[in-house]
């Protein structure tokens, strides 16, 4: 077998966003694109010989190609095995698993998570380090300098590796496992959860809709969900990944898995419904006429984590990105355990869960994990929420009443404006920044502003620092807005605005959160000019 180094130049623009690199497909199909960027990544990480990894991805559009690709060159980079999901599948937190289960020296994952997949959609790459966990923004900016400065890309002259046969084959004098991409995820769930309480639930009638979106999650949530836990055949929908996601949006919200919102306020509501995304990692949670926010999924799985056999002995600590609302910090203090706000990306949980801190955190963006992987992980955050249903023989809507009476509220929604102009986008956050000093004490919309700040964080445990994380206004009283701009788009620039407050009267627990929140987005809005700047007259999704 011929092993080539191929001249290449260095390529603009391959700097890893949130969750490594992403763009637009006919990008990362561009001659050498993807190859730069795969020999940066051997490149940064200090090469790649003797080494093994763990490689899959999400299925989407480019994902069998881009796989032969990466053998070839983890062959010629002398690289001594990689491991790899069957037909080139792994969802997120699978590949996590597989990378810590086998103690390799780290994992590729190919995805683009919620964002759409096909020949016109978007694509990514991202390097997950031997902690089975994003690689964290030392490694990230090796990476990024190594994109810079790369003059040749080793590959080696091969035809396609068989992905479509479980076993071992030679490439060259490396190793190919193709595993059952399933398999070890389930076991793991099965030690985790009490499946024969969840088993009982099913039997005595329960009913669920899985909306796998066409994404990864359908094969692991039929295995598990259907064939182990015994719900109904055809609780588990769109459960046969496709590489466009059958044209759809792979984004477990209201908006996106807006058949399954319907089904769920609707007469013919199951007991429960789930959706998670294009890579697995993120979940949505929806009870008959009662969906629950992100923020709020992750309060309750912490209040109740001792009804679930792994975290029967308490949780060490827990930790939430900083826009997540701060529903966490109420049943932390409850718990008198440590509550981490990090800045958003599951990365900067990697240190926290390996240095035993933190058991659970959580995102948002409808992401919930704990430690037993290194990435959010959906159909985790849906075997707990069966779980505590198993237990606790209540509606979703009781369970969260029942939060609610004995936390309080924190009302929640996040605006995105999207593929709004860069230069507009940063203004906003420039004009903010400009104003942060003066603001604490005014009055706006009848809300003290008591502080205000650019987020910077400062790890405990490495002691690394990340600063521009996201701009807060606190205000008397609990409410919150976040302005930040997202690091996954792949087009113009994503404004998020995120809201929050607080409301403990018992009387108005049950409003609708847009409007509970009415006096924050007008805030948020006066505050940011985000009209006259952008153009935007509204958010292009609330969630
Ligand atoms: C978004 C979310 C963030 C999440 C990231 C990756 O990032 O806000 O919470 O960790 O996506 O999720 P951003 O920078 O666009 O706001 V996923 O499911 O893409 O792996
Ligand atoms: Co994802």
């Amino acid at each position: 077998m011929t092993r080539h180094m191929v001249e290449t130049h260095a390529i603009d623009g391959q700097k890893p966003g949130t969750s490594g690199l992403r763009k637009k497909t006919p990008v990362f199909m561009q001659p050498q694109y993807l190859e730069n960027f795969v020999q940066a990544i051997f490149n940064g990480i200090g090469g790649a010989a003797g080494k093994t990894y763990v490689l899959g991805g999400d299925g989407r559009y480019f994902n069998d190609r881009a796989a032969q690709v990466m053998l070839r060159m983890a062959a010629a980079n002398g690289a001594k095995k990689v491991i790899v999901g069957q037909n080139a599948l792994l969802s997120t937190p699978a590949a996590s698993h597989l990378i810590r289960k086998r103690g390799t020296d780290g994992g590729i994952i190919m995805s683009a998570s919620h964002n759409p997949g096909g020949p016109k959609e978007d694509f990514g790459v991202k390097f997950n380090t031997p902690n089975g966990g994003p690689a964290a923004e030392g490694v990230t900016e090796k990476i990024f300098e190594a994109t810079k400065t790369i003059t040749e890309y080793a590959i080696v002259d091969a035809q396609d590796v068989d992905l479509s046969t479980i076993g071992t084959t030679m490439l060259g004098e490396m190793e190919v496992e193709v595993v059952d991409p399933v398999a070890d995820y389930a076991l793991m769930m099965a030690d985790i959860f009490d499946f024969d309480k969840i088993r009982a639930l099913f039997a005595g009638g329960f009913t669920l809709r899985f909306d796998a979106m066409h994404a990864i999650t359908g094969p692991y949530a039929k295995a598990i969900l259907e064939d182990t836990l015994g719900a109904p055949k055809g609780s588990v929908v769109n459960a046969v990944p496709l590489p466009d996601f059958g044209g759809g949006h792979p984004d477990p919200n209201p908006i996106w898995a807006k058949s399954l919102m319907d089904l769920m306020f609707s007469g013919k509501a199951p007991d429960f419904g789930a959706a998670s995304d294009g890579d697995g990692d993120r979940n949505m949670i929806v009870g008959r006429n009662a969906y629950v926010t992100p923020s709020d999924s992750l309060a309750v799985l912490a209040a109740n984590a001792t009804l679930v056999p792994a975290y029967a002995g308490g949780l060490k600590g827990v930790a939430r990105s900083m826009p997540t609302s701060r529903a966490l910090d109420r049943v932390a203090e409850a718990l008198d355990i440590p509550c981490y706000e990090t800045p958003t990306g599951w990365k900067f949980f990697g240190n926290l869960l390996d240095a035993g801190r933190a058991t659970l955190c959580g995102e948002e963006s409808a992401g919930t994990g704990s430690d037993h992987v290194r990435e959010k992980d959906g159909l985790w955050a849906v075997l707990f929420w069966l779980n505590i249903l198993a237990e606790r023989k209540q509606s979703v809507a009781a369970i969260m009443a029942d939060h609610w009476a004995r936390y309080g509220r924190n009302y929640y929604s996040r605006h995105d404006y999207e593929a709004v102009d860069s230069a507009a986008a940063n203004g906003v956050m420039e004009a903010l920044r400009g104003k942060l000093k003066h603001l604490p004490g005014q009055v706006i919309e009848g809300m003290t502003i008591e502080a205000a700040d650019e987020f910077a964080y400062d790890d405990p445990v490495d002691g690394s620092r990340s600063e521009g994380q996201g701009i807060r206004i606190m205000f008397i009283g609990g409410g919150r807005i976040v302005f930040r701009l997202s690091g996954t788009g792949t087009e113009g620039a994503t404004l998020r605005v995120y809201l929050e407050r607080v409301e403990t009267a018992a009387a108005v627990l049950q409003d609708n959160p847009q409007h509970a929140l009415s006096a924050v987005i007008a805030a948020a809005d006066g505050l940011a000019e985000i009209r006259s700047r952008t153009g935007r007259n509204a958010p292009d999704v609330i969630t």
